[in-house]
C-alpha cells in the first residue's frame, strides 16, 4: 500500500467503526450496552466486581467481603471465599465440553496434537499427583522452564490444582537468569525439558538448568524433565526424574485443593528500572476473574472460536491468554512451539489457515517483522476464518495497524489494541470490539471497572486533550498484583510512592484525545526532554517507521549540553543496510520526514543504521543499552538475553 494511501485513510477515516457483521454476533453489541456496564461500575465499584466474581467463577465457599482495603495498598479481594483455579479451568468444562478440543498443538517441525478437555483434565491430575509424590505442598514455589508445548500449561495447571505457586521462567533466558529467579523465589522443584525446538535448533533447556543448579539454587530438591527433543542430556541420579516416570503410577483423578481467594497463584519476574527483576505476585480468584472477563469483553470469546495468542507462557500474556483465560472460558486454543520464520515467514498465516483460527493475538513487533516481507506471503493463505485481531506489548504504529487491518484482517476484523502490564494481570485499556470504534495507534478506552486516568506531577487529572501525563489507576481492581515477592517495600515504593499511596503508577506516560481515547506515549523513563519539550521516544519511532524505507526504529535520548537531550535514532531499513552504515542523503531525508510528521523538535540529531535492533527474547527493544551506546558509554548491561549479539558493533558505529 502506498504511503499516500495510508495517509489519506488516516486523515479521512481516523476511526474504524465496529464491522456490523462482527457486532451482530458479539457478546456486547452496542455502545449503550457497554455504557450500562460502565455506569454500574462507576456507581458501585466493588459491587460491580463482586457480582462478576459470583457470576463468572465457581466457588467452593462464597466470599463475604468484596474488597478489604484496611491494609492498603495491600488490597485483598473476595476474602473468606475459597476456590481452585484448575477446577475453574478444567473440571467445570467436563459436563458440556469433555470431548471438545482444549489445545491444538503444533511443533516447529509440523508435528501436531489435539487434546480434549477430558484428556487435559486427566493429564493435569496425573501430573498434580506426581508433584505431590515429589513432596510439593501448598505454598511451595515451583519453577517451570519449558518450551512452548502443552506440558508447560499442564505443569502450571497442576501447580494451581495443589496450591503450589508457579514461577515460569521464559525458555530464552540464560542459566544465570534462571538461577536468580529460582533463588529469589526459594523454589523447591524445577520442571524443565531436555530441549525445545526454535529456529531450526534445539534450545538446550536441561543443560542451562544444570548450569543454574551447579552454581547455587540450594532450595531445589527435585527436577522433573519432560522428553521433547530426545537428544542426550545429563540426568543426575537422586535429583532428576523423567516426567514419564513421575506420572507413570499416578491416578488420573486428583481432588483440587480449595484455597483462599488471595492465595498466590503465581510469581512472574519482570524487569523494572533497576537491574534486579521483580517477582510480581498474583492472587487466585481476582487474577482468574480478570483473565476470564477480558476473554469475554475484549476477545468476545465464543464456543466455536479457535483462539491463538502467540505469546510464550514465559510472559504474562502467555499466562492470562494461553494457560488460564481461554481454558476458564472453555475455548479451543492454539499453541505453537517454534519461530514465526520457520520454514518461512508465512508460518503464522499457515497456522491460522490450517487450524481455522478465528481470533489472533500478537505483538506489533511481530507484525512489523512479517510486514517487511510483503503482502504476497500472507496472500498465499486462506485467512477467511479470522474474525478478530489483537495486539499487545507496545504501541502499534499506524502503518503496521493498517497492514494488519487490510492484509491480515481483510478489513473484516476489528483490531483490539490492548494496554496492560505484568502487574495488571489482564487487559486494562482496550476496545470492546462490537461497541467501540478503533483508531490506529490508540488502545481506546478503559474497560468497565478500571479507573484509568492521566494525571500531572501533582496527581491532578489532565483534561486538556493531547496533553501528556502519568498513566495511573485510581481504584484497586481484582486482578492487580498483590506485592513483589519478598520485597513489599519495593512494591509500595515502585507503584504507590509517587502519589502518596493513592494511585497505582503504571510507569507509562499517556495522553487522551478529544474523544477521551488513550494514546500510550512510552515508559516514563523513555520520555525525552528536548529543549524543555516533552517528547515520547515512541512517537518519533512511529514517525520514522511511517517512512516507506524504514522497517523498524528505536529512539533514545543522548545527553546534550544545550538541549538537555538530543534525539538519537537507530534505524532498520527495508532491504539492505547502507554500505558501512553511511547514507547521508537518506539521513537528511529521514530528518526532514520526522520534522514533517511531528515538528522540528522531533528531528533526530543522529541516525545510525543496523541490520536489527537489540531486543529481549520477548521482543522489547533494549532501550537502556541503546542509551548507553548513544551516550558513547561502555556497555555494562547484561546482553545475555539478546536475540542478536552481533548487532552491537553496528549500533556502536564500529562496523
Ligand atoms: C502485556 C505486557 C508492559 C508495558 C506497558 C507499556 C507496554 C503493553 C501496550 C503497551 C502501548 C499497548 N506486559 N505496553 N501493551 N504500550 N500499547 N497496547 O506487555 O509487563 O511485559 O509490559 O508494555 O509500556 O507498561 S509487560
Amino acid at each position: 500500500m502506498s504511503h499516500d494511501r495510508i495517509d489519506s485513510i488516516l486523515q479521512e477515516e481516523r476511526q474504524f467503526a465496529p464491522p456490523p457483521a462482527f457486532t451482530r454476533l458479539a457478546r456486547i453489541r452496542s455502545a449503550s450496552e457497554l455504557a450500562a456496564l460502565r455506569d454500574r461500575a462507576a456507581a458501585d465499584h466493588t459491587g460491580f466486581w463482586a457480582d462478576l466474581a459470583r457470576g463468572e467463577l465457581s466457588w467452593h465457599s462464597p466470599f463475604q467481603t468484596a474488597l478489604d482495603d484496611s491494609a492498603a495498598p495491600r488490597y485483598q479481594w473476595f476474602t473468606e471465599g475459597t476456590l481452585n483455579v484448575s477446577y475453574n479451568c478444567l473440571d467445570r468444562q467436563l459436563a458440556n465440553r469433555g470431548d471438545k478440543t482444549a489445545i491444538i498443538f503444533e511443533g516447529e517441525s509440523g508435528d501436531t496434537r489435539r487434546i480434549t478437555y477430558a484428556e487435559l483434565h486427566r493429564e493435569v491430575c496425573r501430573f498434580a499427583n506426581a508433584l505431590k509424590a515429589q513432596g510439593v505442598v501448598k505454598g511451595d514455589r515451583v519453577v517451570i522452564y519449558m518450551p512452548m508445548i502443552p506440558e508447560a500449561v499442564i505443569a502450571m495447571q497442576a501447580c494451581a490444582r495443589i496450591g503450589a505457586i508457579h514461577s515460569v521462567v521464559f525458555g530464552g533466558f540464560s542459566a544465570e537468569s534462571l538461577k536468580d529467579r529460582i533463588e529469589d523465589a526459594g523454589a523447591k522443584l524445577l520442571i524443565t525439558a531436555d530441549g525445545g525446538h526454535r529456529g531450526g535448533k534445539i534450545i538446550e533447556l536441561k543443560a542451562a538448568a544444570d548450569k543454574a543448579l551447579s552454581h547455587g539454587c540450594a532450595s531445589i530438591e527435585k527436577v522433573i524433565v519432560y522428553k521433547r527433543s530426545g537428544h542426550t542430556i545429563n540426568m543426575q541420579a537422586g535429583r532428576d526424574v523423567w516426567w514419564s516416570d513421575a506420572v507413570a503410577a499416578q491416578a488420573a483423578q486428583c481432588e483440587p485443593l480449595w484455597v483462599e481467594s488471595e492465595h498466590p497463584l503465581f510469581l512472574l519476574y519482570t524487569s523494572g528500572s533497576t537491574g534486579k527483576p521483580k517477582g510480581i505476585q498474583h492472587s487466585s480468584a481476582g487474577y482468574l476473574l480478570g483473565a476470564t472477563v477480558t476473554m469475554k469483553w475484549v476477545f468476545d470469546i465464543r464456543d466455536d472460536d479457535v483462539f491463538w495468542c502467540t505469546a510464550d507462557v514465559g510472559w504474562i500474556t502467555g499466562h492470562s491468554y494461553v494457560a488460564y483465560g481461554p481454558l476458564a472460558c472453555g475455548a479451543t486454543l492454539v499453541i505453537y512451539e517454534g519461530s514465526p520464520a520457520v520454514p518461512d515467514t508465512g508460518r503464522f498465516w499457515k497456522l491460522c489457515q490450517d487450524h481455522h483460527v478465528t481470533i489472533f493475538y500478537t505483538a506489533p513487533t511481530a507484525i512489523r517483522a512479517l510486514m517487511k516481507h510483503g503482502d504476497a506471503i500472507p496472500g498465499r493463505y486462506d485467512l477467511s476464518k479470522l474474525r478478530l485481531l489483537g495486539t499487545v506489548g507496545e504501541p502499534i504504529n499506524p502503518e503496521a495497524w493498517m497492514w494488519y487491518h487490510r492484509i491480515i484482517g481483510h478489513e473484516r476484523c476489528p483490531i483490539v489494541d490492548t494496554w496492560w502490564q505484568t502487574e495488571t494481570g489482564a487487559h486494562m485499556i482496550a476496545p470492546v470490539p462490537g461497541a467501540v470504534p478503533t483508531k490506529p495507534g490508540s488502545c481506546t478506552l478503559p474497560l468497565p471497572g478500571i479507573a484509568a486516568d492521566v494525571v500531572d506531577e501533582q496527581g491532578n487529572s489532565i483534561t486538556k486533550p493531547d496533553k501528556g501525563g502519568y498513566l495511573v489507576i485510581k481504584k484497586p481492581w481484582p486482578f492487580m498484583l498483590r506485592t513483589i515477592w519478598g520485597d513489599h517495600d519495593r512494591y509500595i515504593k515502585t507503584y504507590w510512592g509517587k502519589f502518596g499511596g493513592k494511585y497505582y503508577l503504571a510507569g507509562d506516560s499517556a495522553r487522551r484525545d478529544q474523544d477521551d481515547y488513550f494514546w500510550i506515549m512510552g515508559r516514563i523513563d523513555d520520555v525525552l526532554n528536548v529543549s524543555g519539550h516533552r517528547l515520547g521516544t515512541m512517537e518519533v519511532e512511529s514517525a520514522l517507521v511511517a517512512h516507506p524505507r524504514v522497517a523498524e526504529a528505536a529512539v533514545v535520548g543522548r545527553p546534550d549540553d544545550i538541549k538537555g537531550e538530543a534525539i538519537f535514532a537507530y534505524v532498520v531499513l527495508k532491504g539492505e543496510r547502507p554500505a558501512g552504515g553511511v547514507d547521508t542523503a537518506l539521513t537528511e531525508e529521514l530528518r526532514a520526514w520526522v520534522t514533517e510528521q511531528i515538528g522540528a523538535i522531533a528531528k533526530p540529531d543522529d541516525i545510525r543504521y543496523a541490520d536489527n535492533l537489540p531486543k529481549t527474547r520477548s521482543g522489547k527493544i533494549m532501550r537502556r543499552l541503546l542509551r548507553s551506546i548513544a551516550a558513547g558509554e561502555a556497555i555494562t548491561q547484561d546482553t545475555s538475553t539478546l536475540e542478536n549479539e552481533a548487532i552491537l558493533l553496528q549500533l556502536q558505529g564500529k562496523q
